[in-house]
């Protein structure tokens, strides 16, 4: 893959662009590629939850699930005991989503097009919050329609400790930190991989939480 941002070294020092590492095949971590716009971003998830508050689904299970969770954009991701979807409307408020912000639209657009991914345009954007004790087990993205498409996440707040498996749930599992403002980008091969939050790392303020933007091609 040839990709601007991921250059020699030299390429980076000259045009001083944030590193890049290759998770895996077409899955790509962009460290910092948002760090400049995490107070924006953070007002912009303070304004969507105003409207769609976060809160625990239930798994089919009937278990509650200790990610809370909202989303904005055409579609939604809902779990209930009914199973797991997309749905255009909030089941709380019966309300639409409400629309993806300007910010996150562009920002998930120029970072899956400097993973090699031109022209994504995500219609549901799964608003994550993980207080010191969520997890998120391991699990495929598979509720999508369109698979071709990347999936891109942005990380904010406390660092966490993500799981990169394989395509199989036995498949060992790499550890990857993400910290406030990387983004990372999955596509192509690496789209169906088994991923999860193992621990998200506490720190001096005991009110802090770590937030998660996924922006995705559901329908
Ligand atoms: C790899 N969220 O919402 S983002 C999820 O940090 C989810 O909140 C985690 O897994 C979080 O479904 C991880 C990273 C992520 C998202 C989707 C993927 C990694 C992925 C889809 C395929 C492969
Ligand atoms: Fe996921």
């Amino acid at each position: 893959m040839t990709l601007d941002l991921f250059g020699s070294a030299n390429d980076n020092a000259r045009h001083d662009s944030p590193p890049a590492d290759e998770l895996g095949p077409g899955a790509f971590v962009l460290r910092g590629f948002a760090q400049s716009q995490l107070v924006a971003l953070q007002a912009d998830i303070d304004a969507v939850v105003a409207r769609a508050p976060l809160r625990h689904w239930l798994t089919p299970g009937g278990k509650r699930m200790s990610v809370a969770m909202t989303n904005c954009g055409e579609v939604g991701w809902i779990s209930d005991r009914q199973g797991y979807r997309y749905g255009t409307h909030d089941p709380l408020s019966k309300q639409p989503w409400p629309p993806m912000p300007a910010s996150f639209v562009a920002l998930a657009r120029h970072a899956a097009e400097a993973a090699g991914y031109p022209d994504f345009r995500p219609d549901a954007c799964l608003i994550n919050r993980y207080a010191l004790d969520a997890r998120l087990t391991l699990h495929q993205d598979r509720d999508e329609r369109e698979w071709d498409a990347p999936i891109v996440s942005v990380s904010l707040g406390l660092p966490a400790t993500f799981l990169w498996g394989g395509l199989r749930r036995g498949d060992r599992t790499r550890r990857v930190r993400l910290a406030p403002g990387d983004v990372v980008v999955w596509g192509g091969p690496s789209r169906l991989v088994y991923h999860g939050i193992a621990s998200v790392e506490g720190s001096f303020d005991a009110q802090a939480v770590r937030y998660n933007l996924t922006f995705r091609l559901a329908r």
